[in-house]
């Protein structure tokens, strides 16, 4: 489609919404305000620059694939990204975890990492006009080879990892600082048994005793924003997790942090969307890791399917965008790399935009006076009204490759730069 085909499309569309109650530029203008933050560890099986051909180790997150041209080095994985970002639509943000610092050859112990090990990447950030969100690396770590960080049972062990996260808050507020954007910090670990525990309670007493003593440092949450994320179950950890939902609940709820909800993190029928209102009732903020778990936790590929959609209407409709941080996590390495972060995002976004094109009032309304008659009726309707139209003339008002135009784009990348590799 040309682009005048593309302003004519987008015209109709707009009248079929109107005669719905929507205002299309209006949802046009929201859209362009909420960022999505993408993860540096698409880019390379989630290895991390500590050292030369670093593998993802432990805690029972695991890549599968051996697609050729990942990045190998900190200049490959920044001008992968960048890519990936040309052909997406709106600002952005990148998501790092401490394992990609920027040593420049010199390995940094990881409770002794500092902002400097960093200012390249806010160098960057700066100059492409990204903010930063940032993770501590609680796993692939000899320290973590026990399957435990934060509530290990030895207290060595624990402390070097406070001193970690303690690292980490730090370096994220010098990244809100100089890029004038909240940092929001996500503490994920590991922790947790192969086979049934004869304590269940006294690792999470650990753990709520390190999260104490790595959160009491006082930072301002202009500059960073904690947040922990609970997990079900992890390969080698299948029988008992430290940092179940309950226990990051609990724990988010009594000492205000962000709560994050990680799509792969629990049971294969039991979907994030319906937990977003709760978490939001109960927690100063809410960090999402957009995912798609297959079978297990997986982390394929976010497609535009029916809990993608269920989650965006959820962030939508709860009127508080403004407290809900979005965050991809997946990696698959048996795709082109580049192309998994431009679709994952674009059909993140997509979701957004769909949701934003609801008659939200209306189907309260409907639901308020009991007519569920009229509300599944105008939700059904919904779902052939022309929003792809809207979706492409956005793609223009941003600058970005419209259809499949994107997908031509990646593929040259990897013919002139991926495939040399
Ligand atoms: C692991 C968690 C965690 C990681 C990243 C790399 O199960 O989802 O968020 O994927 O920290
Ligand atoms: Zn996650």
């Amino acid at each position: 489609m040309n682009q005048n085909q593309i302003t004519q499309a987008y015209q109709i569309a707009k009248d079929a919404y109107a005669a719905i109650g929507v205002d299309v530029d209006a949802a046009l203008k929201k859209l362009e305000t909420i960022p999505i933050s993408l993860h540096c560890w698409q880019g390379d099986d989630v290895g991390g620059f500590e050292k030369a051909g670093a593998q993802l180790e432990g805690g029972g997150i695991q890549a599968t694939g051996n697609y050729p041209g990942k990045a190998r080095n900190i200049e490959e994985l920044r001008a992968d990204f960048l890519k990936a970002l040309s052909v997406v639509p709106g600002k952005h943000r990148m998501n790092l975890h401490a394992c990609y610092l920027d040593h420049g050859g010199k390995r940094v112990e990881r409770n002794e990492i500092e902002p400097k090990h960093f200012q390249s990447w806010i160098d960057w950030a700066k100059a492409n006009q990204l903010g930063m969100d940032f993770n501590p690396t609680y796993f692939s770590h000899p320290k973590a080879a026990d399957g435990f960080t934060l509530s290990h049972p030895d207290a060595g062990i624990r402390n070097f990892w406070i001193e970690h996260g303690l690292a980490c808050r730090k370096i994220a507020a010098e990244m809100g600082r100089q890029l004038g954007s909240t940092t929001v910090t996500n503490h994920w670990i590991p922790d947790g048994y192969k086979d049934i525990p004869a304590d269940r309670i006294g690792p999470r007493e650990r753990l709520i005793d390190s999260l104490d003593k790595l959160l009491a440092a006082p930072i301002d949450p202009a500059l960073n924003l904690d947040a922990v994320e609970a997990k079900l179950f992890g390969i080698g950890a299948e029988s008992y997790t430290t940092g179940s939902h309950e226990f990051y609940m609990g724990y988010a709820v009594s000492r205000k942090t962000l709560l994050t909800l990680d799509a792969g993190h629990f049971h294969p029928t039991e979907m994030i969307s319906d937990k977003i209102s709760s978490v939001l009732l109960f927690c100063p903020g809410l960090l999402l890791h957009v995912s798609r778990p297959v079978r297990w936790d997986s982390d394929h590929v976010v497609i535009l399917d029916d809990e993608l959609q269920a989650i965006a209407k959820e962030l939508v409709r709860s009127g508080k965008l403004d407290k809900i941080h979005i965050g991809l996590d997946y990696f698959d390495a048996s795709i082109n790399r580049v192309a998994a972060w431009v679709i994952g995002t674009r059909n993140m976004i997509k979701a957004l935009l769909i949701a934003l094109l609801e008659p939200a009032a209306s189907l309260k309304q409907a639901e308020l006076k009991m007519d569920y008659t009229a509300r599944l009726a105008c939700m059904e309707e919904l779902k052939s009204l022309p929003w792809s139209a809207v979706w492409d003339y956005y793609c223009v008002q941003k600058g970005v490759p419209t259809g499949m135009a994107w997908f031509n784009e990646v593929r040259r990348y990897e013919e002139q730069v991926l495939s040399k590799r």
